[in-house]
């Protein structure tokens, strides 16, 4: 058994655990906070049997999309005096981060 967990657009999540449940996958849904970006993205998870993963991980990429946007970086330390010009950056997130794991174990009790 493997466990796929993917980070996907906030966006992309809802017709994404939509899609899974239609072919019968288990799916959790966690609310998950980007790193870098630090806006709301959620996080999927699949238990899935080893001969299933091919199919979620279609499913997956069938649901989410990539989409760019523009931050603006945190300006430098200045000193007095100094101007700073921010120039907004562009970032592309996703489709999805997905890690397939190994299951050592599954138990449903
Ligand atoms: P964020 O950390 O908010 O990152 C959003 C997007 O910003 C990333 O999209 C990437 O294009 C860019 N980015 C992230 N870190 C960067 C950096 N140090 N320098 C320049 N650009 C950077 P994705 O790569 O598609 O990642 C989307 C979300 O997936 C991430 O949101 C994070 O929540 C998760 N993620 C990505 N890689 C991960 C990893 N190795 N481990 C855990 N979570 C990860």
């Amino acid at each position: 058994m493997k466990l796929v967990i993917a980070v996907v657009h906030a966006e992309d999540a809802g017709a994404l655990v939509d899609a899974l449940t239609d072919k019968d996958h288990r799916v959790t849904r966690l609310q998950s906070t980007g790193g870098f970006l630090k806006q709301a993205n959620a996080t999927v998870m699949v238990g899935a049997e080893d001969d299933q993963v091919d199919d979620v991980l279609a499913v997956i990429r069938k649901t989410c999309h990539s989409r760019s946007q523009f931050i603006n970086p945190m300006p430098p330390l200045m000193e007095p005096g100094e101007f700073y010009m921010p120039y907004p950056v562009e970032v592309t997130f996703g489709g999805a981060t997905v890690f397939v794991i190994d299951v050592a174990r599954h138990e449903r009790l």
